[in-house]
């Protein structure tokens, strides 16, 4: 019997620095009720979901970051989610930044959760490609300094089985690296789940000149590195974007669910707030893993030359 999750993307439209966790958590169980609606067992929300996304801002003080930040979850503000979610017996994973301590140590992360039907966590992942700069860009160009907020992610790429298959979690920049799906899928992900915010245009210095990447670009590239990986690595991918004007700053849709053929199933068409679905049968997963992507049969670690694998451990020589 095939093994179908109706998965929703819940993409969102812009999140002002003005906005109250309660009224971006309204917005959330807006969509979470659709995609109930639509007969969804698990919704997919952005990266930092529940704020704007304050990376952008290069604050003098970085603990200034810290407003942005959730201590606990659930707590108060995202309970209702958790009640309404339970309530109607479907799961999500969801983006927000994480302040914790660690040794006597405050830690922020950019974390993302699964949460099953029964409104308890299953599993935490905690970005690990975290993109952009420290310190202020002289040049202008960049407008992402996750790096100076936030720890790279420290839990690895774990799987969690839920929703009757193998779960994985990524966040935003993590879907540029092969290595991301390769991790997962070496351990059995057929399903993985990633937010994203991403400008729809990217600007770089070419000698002292700013130049703007072809706008096209963004969105081809997008699409490209998660169809890829989810074709070579025999998984599903649900890539949910923050979409639209925020702060100034444009933010590309194009929130997508990828079957393992690399098909695109269904794509938002809008820059706001908006719920896809579609069927995921987990079991398609498994007929490309037995056969192009047997890594067992096929995989030839071995000859790379520089790189060898050790009980499921990728390691260098
Ligand atoms: N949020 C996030 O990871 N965004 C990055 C922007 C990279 S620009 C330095 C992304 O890869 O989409």
């Amino acid at each position: 019997m095939a093994r179908k999750v109706r998965v929703a993307a819940a993409q969102m439209g812009p999140v002002a620095r003005a906005h109250s966790r309660a009224e971006v958590v309204e917005r959330l169980l807006a969509m979470l009720r659709k995609a109930h609606g639509f007969g969804a067992e698990l919704v997919v929300y952005p990266e930092m979901a529940l704020t704007t996304f304050f990376p952008r801002w290069v604050f003098d003080d970085p603990d200034e970051a810290d407003a942005f930040c959730e201590a606990a979850m659930p707590n108060p503000d995202v309970q209702p989610l958790f009640d309404e979610a339970a309530r109607l017996g479907i799961g999500f994973y969801l983006g927000y930044a994480e302040l914790t301590e660690q040794a006597g140590r405050k830690k922020r992360f950019n974390t993302a959760i699964l949460v099953g039907k029964d409104g308890t966590i299953v599993g935490k992942y905690r970005k690990i490609h975290l993109p952009g700069r420290k310190e202020a860009d002289p040049t202008g160009c960049a407008g992402n300094f996750e790096k100076r907020y936030y720890e790279v992610g420290d839990l690895g790429f774990p799987v969690f089985r839920a929703f009757g298959g193998v779960m994985g979690m990524a966040i935003c920049n993590d879907r540029r690296w092969p290595e991301t799906y390769r991790a997962m899928s070496l351990q059995g992900a057929e399903l993985i789940m990633l937010g994203y915010n991403t400008g729809s245009v990217r600007r770089t210095m070419v000698g002292n000149h700013q130049v703007q990447e072809p706008a096209h670009l963004s969105s081809f590239h997008n699409h490209l590195v998660m169809q890829a990986g989810a074709y070579q690595n025999c998984c599903w991918v649900v890539g949910v974007a923050k979409a639209g004007m925020e702060e100034g700053v444009e933010f590309m849709g194009g929130s997508c669910i990828i079957a393992p053929t690399g098909d695109i199933v269904a794509q938002a068409v809008t820059t706001g707030d908006e719920v896809v679905v579609a069927d995921c049968d987990l079991d398609l997963s498994l007929h490309n893993r037995r056969t192009t992507f047997n890594f067992e049969a096929n995989r030839q670690i071995e000859h790379y030359g520089l790189i060898t694998e050790r009980r499921g451990v990728i390691v260098a020589v």
